[in-house]
């Protein structure tokens, strides 16, 4: 059976996970920042030298293209994920999908293997959404999901504009986001979870993927002194939003479903020790692979923040990102377990508990997803892990796919 070329991959891998690195060593790319240019210029270095043909669309998000001139009419199998990181990250969140990619074309290439349609590898900008919301940015202007002026126009953490930071990163391309439509499109990722490992079984089929809600609430209290302030006299933002953090925390913690709920993110002003926190700003993530319990938990947050106003704290709410639970293509599903059944893999259906760009993709092709475990289900952490045989098996589960696929249409869909 072809196979990947497994230290290619993983010395790519690695190679890319070096690119990034702060004084303390911590792995953070993101998106527009000169850390992403530099790992965009080393993946599009290697996509020159596989003899792709590379274009950039005015998103940023960035395509290696193997056409000939016999299948050039055929719209391509697109394979993708991303290449700009968290804070602090581990080296296989989105890089090991897109190099994956990257190979299993490298491979075909190489075999002599002439596919009916394009193949093609995409880094969509921004899947992370660290520095500018909505995440899955990139992918969901190509699913035309998101105007692209307003995406452009996103404003970062820093106050900087994705639009000025990918011109200044030299990313701001040329081609017209959604240029490229794809037959299908299949992501190879990491679980980020632990199902996989605990089980034992080397491949996830991810048959859906759950919704997810992100919202950035203000609070605004009194500011006043630490010392003489009686409690019944405060109007204490600080506390309010650890009340916030609480509720949302016990409520998931006690809703015996798949429901999650996390504040990554909490400042307070004027952040003094002895101030009575004035203003408390926070981010809301929120997700359920079920849409009305996911509606739930958000109406539940509205009405505790409805009795926080009550209690005379202003409130103010931005939603930052809102999509729905997303299922995957059924028969692209059938194709990995039958692919990794062929290897001698196990494998078992899955839903995934991150975003993806493939969530995006659904929205214009059958799209699909196989995870490869995670060490501890640890992810967005620099002790992110996954074997390198757990590696290389879910790459040659990727390139089946696609042989299956370009094969199949190789055969005139026989
Ligand atoms: O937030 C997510 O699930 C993804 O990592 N952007
Ligand atoms: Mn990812
Ligand atoms: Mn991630």
């Amino acid at each position: 059976m072809i196979a990947v070329d497994a230290q290619r991959l993983l010395g790519r891998i690695r190679e890319l996970g070096a690119v990034g690195r702060d004084g303390e060593g911590r792995l953070t790319r993101l998106a527009g920042s000169d850390a992403d240019k530099q790992g965009r210029d080393l993946l599009v270095g290697w996509l020159r030298q596989a003899g792709l043909d590379v274009a950039i669309d005015s998103i940023g998000n960035i395509f290696g293209i193997w056409q000939s001139a016999d299948n050039a009419d055929n719209s391509p199998v697109l394979i993708g994920s991303h290449i700009d990181t968290v804070i602090d990250a581990g080296i296989y969140d989105g890089c090991y999908g897109v190099l994956a990619g990257l190979e299993v074309i490298e491979t075909l290439k190489a075999s002599g293997l002439s596919p009916s349609r394009p193949l093609a590898v995409a880094a969509f900008t921004n899947e992370e959404g660290v520095r500018f919301s909505p995440d899955m940015m990139g992918s969901l202007v190509h699913a035309r999901g998101l105007n692209l002026e307003t995406a452009l126009a996103a404003v970062g953490t820093d106050g900087s504009t994705l639009g000025a930071e990918l011109a200044r990163i030299g990313y701001a391309g040329e081609r017209e986001p959604g240029f490229l439509k794809p037959h299908i499109y299949v992501e190879l990722h990491i679980e980020q979870g632990p199902v996989l490992e605990r089980e034992g079984v080397p491949i996830g089929a991810v048959e859906n993927l759950q919704g997810i809600s992100w919202q950035r609430i203000t609070l605004d209290g009194v500011a006043n002194h630490a010392g003489t302030t009686p409690m019944s006299m405060r109007s204490d933002a600080g506390y309010a939003a650890a009340r916030v953090v609480t509720s949302l925390h016990d409520q998931a913690a006690a809703s015996n479903s798949p429901t999650v709920a996390t504040v990554g993110t909490l400042r307070l002003e004027p952040n003094a020790i002895n101030v009575i926190p004035s203003r408390a700003i926070f981010t809301v993530d929120l997700r359920d692979p079920n849409e009305q319990r996911l509606r739930a938990q958000e109406a539940a947050l509205s009405a505790f923040l409805d009795e926080l106003a009550a209690e005379g704290i202003a409130v103010t709410v931005e939603r930052l990102a809102r999509f729905e639970p997303v299922i995957f293509d059924g028969q692209v599903v059938e194709l990995i377990e039958t692919a990794a059944r062929k290897r001698g893999l196990a494998s078992r259906r899955m839903t995934s508990g991150a975003g993806h760009d493939a969530q995006m993709m659904a929205r214009i092709t059958p799209a699909a997803m196989i995870f490869v475990p995670s060490a501890g289900g640890i992810s967005h952490n620099p002790r992110e892990h996954t074997e390198d045989a757990e590696l290389v098996a879910g790459a040659n589960i990727l390139l089946d796919v696609i042989v299956e696929l370009a094969g199949m249409e190789a055969r005139g869909n026989d």
